[in-house]
């Protein structure tokens, strides 16, 4: 059976980006492989948080990953702050990483721009997450396609290490989904969809109430044209409708465009509304059920001790490797 690894920040709500690109494939997959899903919260402190917010985002983000479906009996689900292997780990690979090939990072790059200061975490933020992918001997990493640079990044360390010292790392690959990889802004569809947009009607919460999500995609920015047709080039705003629309139903691109040949804009925003608040709606009725649960905190009790003893495995065999401590 192959081994999954993915993690998600918690940094604020969970976007409908988040949902397509990444949690929806955790959910499939989960029946046929090994699964690991991970609360990144160390991944969420290399720019500012405020702690009480974080605790708060941690335990909202776990309740989300159950809500979609992740299921404990078949996916150890965790947060990555209590299971120390992987900033150990992490360290060792900032050892053989270069501050070069960091600084080439675009998500550094774009995170970085027009920072007065910027915490050296973010610089080294990749190696954490290579380390979090390799302690768990990882074959595929279900991922969104931004973060198709760091998988690649991973794999040449994996590599280096393997080289260098002794070949205990499995190659990982990454997994991106074929549509839906991509959620762009409703406001500004050349941009990535993200929950720490400052323009909140750029993105769809996984929590937004219906009427706020009809709202949004009401508002959402399309073009003059009056035409329902896929061209990301000329028309990214529709497109983004469209793959939203498809991916929520199931039904192509070509099908969709037939469908709405003839109408306006108004009847396709209400169609993708529509589409969009019946996968949302029965996650949140569950959210709410699990925020308040004490279930939640046995599941992430549980989920750290089981990967602890997987990751600590990997950890000894990469100290020995390294040649660190005396066992
Ligand atoms: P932020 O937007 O706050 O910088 P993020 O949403 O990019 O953070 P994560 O929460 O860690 O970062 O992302 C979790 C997963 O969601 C990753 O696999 C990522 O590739 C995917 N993802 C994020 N945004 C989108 C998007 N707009 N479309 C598709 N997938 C996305
Ligand atoms: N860098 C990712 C989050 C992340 C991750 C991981 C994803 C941290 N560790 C391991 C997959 C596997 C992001 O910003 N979305």
């Amino acid at each position: 059976m192959k081994t999954i690894f993915s993690g998600i920040q918690p940094s604020g709500t969970l976007t409908l980006g988040n949902y397509l690109g990444a949690l929806r494939q955790f959910v499939e997959l989960q029946d046929n492989h090994e699964c690991y899903f991970c609360i990144v919260d160390e991944h969420a402190i290399t720019v500012p948080q405020d702690p009480k917010k974080l605790r708060q985002n941690i335990r909202s983000l776990a309740a989300l990953y159950l809500a979609t479906g992740i299921d404990p009996e078949k996916s150890v689900l965790f947060i990555q702050s209590e299971v120390p292997a992987h900033t150990q780990l992490g360290w060792m690979m900032q050892s053989i990483s270069y501050v070069g090939e960091l600084e080439r990072m675009t998500q550094f790059k774009d995170k970085s721009a027009e920072k007065k200061a910027v915490s050296s975490a973010l610089l080294t933020y990749p190696d954490l997450m290579v380390a979090d992918i390799l302690l768990y001997g990882t074959d595929l990493v279900p991922v969104g396609e931004d973060q198709k640079q760091h998988l690649e990044l991973t794999r040449d360390l994996a590599q280096r290490f393997n080289n260098k010292y002794n070949e205990i790392f499995t190659i990982p690959s990454a997994s991106i989904p074929k549509v839906g990889a991509r959620i762009m802004s409703l406001q500004e569809p050349t941009k990535k969809m993200s929950k720490s947009d400052e323009n909140v009607k750029g993105f769809i919460s996984m929590l937004d109430e219906p009427k706020k999500i009809e709202k949004k995609i009401k508002s959402a920015v399309t073009d003059s044209e009056g035409l329902v047709k896929f061209d990301k080039e000329n028309k990214p705003g529709v497109s983004n409708l469209l793959t939203i629309y498809s991916v929520c139903t199931g039904e192509s691109i070509a099908s969709l465009e037939t469908k709405y040949a003839n109408k306006g804009y108004g009847d396709f925003k209400q169609g993708v509304a529509d589409a969009v608040i019946n996968i949302l709606q029965p996650i949140q009725e569950k959210y709410y059920d699990l925020l308040e649960s004490s279930k939640l905190d046995d599941i992430l009790d549980e989920g750290a001790e089981k990967a602890a003893a997987k990751a600590n495995k990997m950890l000894a065999k990469a100290k020995k490797a390294m040649g660190l401590g005396r066992h």
